[in-house]
């Protein structure tokens, strides 16, 4: 027969450090912390958008050279959209509400979303 009392948890006891008494709560944990889901920000073609104001949100919000910057706009403009970067899903987020408010302040009707990649 099997001994209850003397038998050894497969997790690990915790101390229950929310109650006063010495009760003991198992928990078991993930094993690995997955790493945050990657979102591109990409900027869609437009027939309006001057290609000067393109290029300025890709050196302002994207860090990107004068020369980067004009290679990205030139194949949004040609092949009607491209990747400006790669982000954590909430700084991507950002990323985009900071490029609509620049595009909107101006008056030009710039798009941009982000999506999760693989
Ligand atoms: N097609 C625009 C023009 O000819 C330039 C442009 C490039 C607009 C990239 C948007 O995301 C864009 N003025």
């Amino acid at each position: 027969m099997v001994d209850m009392a003397t038998r050894i948890p497969k997790t690990t006891p915790l101390p229950d450090r929310t109650a006063g008494g010495d009760a003991v709560v198992l928990e078991r944990r993930p094993l690995r912390t997955q790493p945050p889901q990657m979102h591109q920000v990409v900027l869609l073609n437009d027939d309006f958008t001057p290609m000067e104001f393109v290029v300025l949100v890709l050196q302002e919000f994207f860090n990107k050279d004068r020369e980067a910057a004009t290679q990205i706009m030139l194949k949004i403009h040609l092949q009607g959209k491209g990747v400006c970067g790669v982000f954590p899903k909430d700084i991507a987020a950002t990323k985009v509400d900071q490029v609509q408010a620049a595009a909107r302040e101006a008056g030009h009707p710039l798009q941009c979303l982000h999506e999760p990649i693989e």
